[in-house]
């Protein structure tokens, strides 16, 4: 629960502050969300540049991003207010996903594009299966190259 807190938040300062410079590291580096994401959106947070993110500063910004969404203005977040922030935040990613299974990037996921990942599930799946194989059937594969050699000796 904590870290799903924790990434929220992170994700929320990416995406309230960092906004068009994340959107374009992400898309010069798609598959690297993971921990470069990770340590860009912690420096977001470090508002005094010290490369160093305090709890203060995580806070500060936080607390910027619910007064900006608090549109009645009573100091809280409803479940509204809350949704135009959710949608915010998660618009980036959303694009961003999008783009990443819009392999041609037309503007359009085909079939084919959306079912890729299915088909990498498919391809590793096989790899596997075929790396599963090679020590259980020595005498398969090996017949051709080595195989002719071990005959000569
Ligand atoms: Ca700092
Ligand atoms: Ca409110
Ligand atoms: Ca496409």
């Amino acid at each position: 629960m904590k870290r799903n807190t924790l990434l929220a938040a992170m994700t929320l300062a990416a995406t309230a502050f960092g906004g068009a410079a994340f959107a374009d590291a992400n898309h010069g580096h798609g598959g690297q969300l993971g921990a470069q994401g990770g340590a860009g959106m912690m420096q977001m947070f470090d508002t005094d540049g010290d490369g160093t993110t305090t709890p203060e500063e995580m806070r500060t910004r936080l607390q910027a991003k619910l007064s900006e969404f608090d549109s009645d203005g009573d100091g809280n977040l409803s479940i509204t207010e809350f949704e135009a922030l959710h949608s915010a935040m998660i618009r980036e990613m959303m694009v961003d996903r999008f783009q990443h299974l819009d392999a041609d990037g037309d503007g359009a996921v085909t079939p084919e594009e959306m079912a890729a990942p299915a088909d990498r599930m498919e391809r590793m799946q096989m790899m596997r299966s075929n790396m599963a194989d090679a020590p259980a059937r020595p005498g398969n594969g090996q017949g051709m190259g080595n195989g002719s050699m071990m005959e000569d000796n």
